[in-house]
């Protein structure tokens, strides 16, 4: 027999001492952000009491009952001067829930609710929910808009894969009480990584989409869209625009998604987006920035070329490696930007920034000019300038 209460207790401090620990800047960036020591989310940051059944009766060996495998792409929103992230909790049986973590500083001590989202159903159920963007519209609802995905109808019975992506939405106003609404309807047969503008647009609930025709293949369709709707409580959007496209030879070659909802600048819309290429390994996820004229959405007017942060050290390595994705950030009062970001489907970090630098970042950061030479000649420039002593 095992010593049933040792290992209670053993279970405890390992969870205290991991939620307890802080996080510190590392070193030296490259000035646009600040990476933290440690993940700020991990699958072990899941509470014991969802995974154990603590009666000795009923669990003698003290067996870990419900597996928890993974915690990642987290919605953010600061709410009652919390940083608090909506969570994609994966179970070791594949299934994605969300669930409420918070933390007083924004960077480390992050702590999950005592249970679960309880996210109502449509009179279609879900197999699995994901990535869900969480913000304030001026309608006063705060919305979580998340993947929805149920198998395909038409998937052959050799394929048991094929799957049905689109847009799920509820609405909130104390992240306790969910109200769903109905899902999204749009020209594509796939929708993931779709965002809710902020504010009305000529009186109409605007949308970023990512039209797809399959569901992982971006296929004729992809790039970042933007549609309007009427209602949100049956939300129709009849035509996408493409707003920032995918492109030859760049880090979104293959496909691209939106992070989490714009910031609204003196300057512009600011963005933070994924961008997705093929290699011999596998698809590379880096996420970057772009930013849209004021009074125009659709209208890119900064982009600045490559990637804004790219998958590093342990970054690389997950369910899905070479991945970040990022679906949550939080703009403070005092300027200071909170980025979260997943890793390879496995984790949640934190990066630091300002709203100053990531201006100064996307408004001067030169733009892709999609050769090699043009790259060589911005170089040379630049050593050029720093040849002038200042
Ligand atoms: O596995 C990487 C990501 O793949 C999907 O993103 P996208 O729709 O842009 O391809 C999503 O499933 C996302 O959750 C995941 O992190």
């Amino acid at each position: 027999m095992i010593d049933f209460e040792k290992r209670k207790q053993q279970l405890e401090e390992a969870y205290k001492n991991l939620v307890a620990l802080n996080n510190k800047k590392a070193d030296l960036g490259n000035g646009i952000f600040d990476r933290y020591e440690n993940p700020i989310l991990t699958a072990g940051h899941a509470p014991l009491n969802w995974k154990y059944d603590f009666n000795p009766q009923k669990n003698p060996y003290l067996l870990e009952r419900i597996g928890i495998n993974a915690t990642f792409n987290a919605g953010a929103i600061k709410f009652n001067n919390k940083y608090i992230l909506v969570v994609r909790v994966e179970g070791t049986d594949r299934k994605s829930f969300f669930a409420i973590a918070e933390s007083d500083n924004g960077i480390d001590n992050f702590t999950f609710w005592d249970e679960p989202v309880t996210l109502p159903e449509t009179s279609e159920p879900d197999t699995n929910v994901y990535d869900m963007r969480i913000a304030f519209h001026e309608d006063g609802w705060m919305y979580g808009l998340f993947c929805t995905e149920r198998k395909d109808p038409n998937a052959p019975a050799h394929d048991q894969s094929m799957a049905v992506a689109q847009c799920g939405i509820v609405r909130t106003k104390d992240l306790k009480t969910w109200e769903r609404l109905a899902d999204l309807k749009t020209p594509s047969p796939q929708q993931r990584n779709v965002v809710l503008h902020p504010e009305f647009v000529d009186g109409k609930y605007a949308f970023y989409t990512r039209p797809q025709d399959g569901f992982i293949e971006s296929g004729t369709g992809g790039g970042i869209g933007f549609g309007l709707s009427d209602s949100i409580e049956n939300a129709v959007i009849e035509k996408e625009l493409i707003v920032d496209n995918k492109n030859y030879h760049t880090v979104y070659e293959a496909k691209n998604g939106m992070g989490p909802e714009p910031i609204k600048t003196e300057h512009g819309w600011l963005f933070l987006a994924h961008g997705v290429r093929n290699t011999a390994a596998g698809l590379r996820y880096v996420l970057y920035m772009f930013m849209t004229d004021l009074n125009d959405l659709t209208r890119v007017i900064y982009k600045p070329a490559g990637y804004f942060l790219a998958p590093e050290g342990e970054e690389r390595i997950g369910d899905v490696s070479n991945v970040v994705f990022s679906n949550g950030w939080i703009l403070d009062e005092d300027g200071k930007v909170f980025i979260y970001y997943a890793s390879s489907d496995t984790r949640m970090h934190v990066a630091t920034s300002t709203l100053d630098i990531l201006l100064d970042y996307v408004m001067n950061t030169p733009a892709d000019e999609l050769r090699s030479a043009a790259t060589v000649n911005r170089i040379l420039d630049n050593i050029q300038m720093n040849k002038v002593v200042h």
